[in-house]
């Protein structure tokens, strides 16, 4: 007898809707389902029927699915009933549910049942809110190929490889005396060499991944006037924030998201820097320092018109912040300069954010800054997947100086970390604190 608990949800998102859906799993799904229709459903065969109350009566009409374990979405029994879509009609069904013996879900807890029963694994999992969440069609599409499995399969590759160097070392000790020819006359090196490769690859491919997922954080700062909310304007093609030419214009930070070749931008607008009695202009001030300080990338916009010595100098080196965001100076206002717009040097663009020249050059930069590359065939990935790569990396590092050292025992190690470290991010290995962590950051039904 399974001893799992039956959970139920409203599965569809909160408000008014064509259908609302409501998903059950657990071993209670199948009593549950002949409880409320009244009669047998067969698995994988939507049904119109009603719903019924305990007395028999409609509360709902709609389509039932049922789905027998393991060929589910959780892997357990699951019904899916597809009522009408009102807070309180899927709410009345919901407690008809719960009445039979199911409880409430949590957040994320019917991917995590996926998770548990090998439907997925956590990469995968983790994927489910990605596509969720998704800021741009290419991070969807990203989204969608973790999903199905594309990072994963190039994780296990590599957990292969290792395994495979794992078993000739770990042999290796089992035969002491042999051990030094063991691993300096074989091709163990050279391996270990491939593995390290293939690992650099896939973290630059994830790195892809995380910035598409997460996106970047672009602060625009600067003097008064200089034309930064002009820029955000520009940049996010909207009318967002207010522009006048009298300084000082801008005190709040002020966001909008813009789409950057699929990789999702948000773009932070921030009150020109200076000392200043009013109190109000001291705060925005302060904002922008802060805001500063969280930027991923910082553009420091000038008027190209300014002749003083420092004008192309980023604001850390004229101590205007202790941030270390990579920062690219925008020559702003070109127009009235009349000198010609586009990248100067590295890190440095002429614009003219009035007349818009210039801010393709801009956004380039900005995507070299990230290091983003656009390109088929990305999936997403999380900072946690990153640093589970970085510290394989580290550990393949070891284990390539100990060879060098004819250290053979410390080299299985190494190798041993550098697996384990892999398993983190497909959930071979995962503590429970890190599964609750990251199922609860999804939406309950999911
Ligand atoms: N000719 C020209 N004028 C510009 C350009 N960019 C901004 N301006 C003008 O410069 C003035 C200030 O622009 P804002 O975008 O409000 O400048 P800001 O840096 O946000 O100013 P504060 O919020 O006060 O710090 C406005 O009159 C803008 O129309 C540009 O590229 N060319
Ligand atoms: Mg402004």
């Amino acid at each position: 007898m399974p001893t799992v608990d039956t959970i139920a949800a409203v599965a569809t998102a909160p408000g008014r809707g064509g259908v609302g859906i409501v998903r059950v799993s657990g071993p209670l799904a199948r009593e549950i389902a002949q409880a409320l229709t009244g009669g047998k459903l067969t698995p994988r065969s939507a049904v119109y029927c009603d719903f019924q109350d305990a007395d028999g009566e409609a509360l709902d009409r709609g389509i039932a699915i049922r789905f027998e374990e393991p060929q589910s979405l959780t892997g357990e029994d699951v019904l899916e009933l597809q009522g009408h879509g009102g807070p309180v009609v899927l709410d009345m069904l919901l407690e008809r549910v719960l009445s039979l013996g199911a409880r409430r879900a949590e957040p994320g807890e019917f991917t995590q049942r996926a998770f548990v029963n090998g439907k997925m694994d956590l990469a995968q999992a983790e994927a489910v809110l990605d596509l969720v969440n998704s800021a741009t069609r290419q991070a969807a599409r990203g989204a969608l190929r973790s999903l199905s499995g594309a990072f994963s399969k190039r994780v296990h590759g590599i957990e292969r490889e290792l395994l495979e160097l794992r078993v000739f070392c770990e042999g290796a000790i089992d035969f002491p005396d042999e051990e030094i020819d063991f691993l300096s006359e074989s091709d163990v090196g050279e391996r270990l060499e491939a593995v390290r490769n293939h690992l650099s690859a896939l973290r630059a491919d994830a790195r892809q991944g995380a910035l598409l997922q997460d996106g970047l954080n672009v602060v625009i700062a600067g003097a008064p006037n200089v034309g930064k909310s002009s820029l955000l304007n520009r940049l996010s093609g909207e009318d967002r924030a207010i522009v006048t030419n009298v300084p000082g214009t801008t005190r709040d930070t002020l966001d909008a998201d813009f789409d950057l070749d699929g990789m999702p931008v948000r773009v932070v607008d921030t009150a020109g820097l200076r000392e200043t009695g009013d109190a109000v202009e001291t705060e925005g001030v302060n904002r922008a320092r802060r805001a500063m300080a969280m930027a991923d990338v910082i553009l420091w916009v000038v008027d190209d018109r300014d002749t003083s010595g420092d004008i192309g100098e980023k604001p850390r080196a004229r101590g205007m912040t202790d941030a270390t965001a990579t920062t690219i100076v925008a020559r702003n206002k070109a127009d009235l300069s009349g000198r010609t717009t586009g990248r100067l040097s590295p890190g440095v663009v002429r614009i003219s954010a009035l007349t818009g020249d210039g801010i393709d050059a801009l956004a380039k930069e900005i995507q070299h800054a990230a290091g983003y590359r656009a390109g088929e065939g990305m999936f997403t990935a999380r900072a946690r997947h990153l640093d589970a790569l970085a510290s394989a990396g580290e550990a393949l590092a070891a284990a390539a100086e100990r060879l060098g050292a004819n250290q053979g025992e410390l080299v299985a190690e190494d190798l041993r970390e550098a697996h384990e470290h892999l398993g983190l991010i497909v959930g071979r290995v995962s503590p429970d604190d890190l599964l609750g962590e990251i199922f609860a950051s999804f939406c309950i039904g999911k």
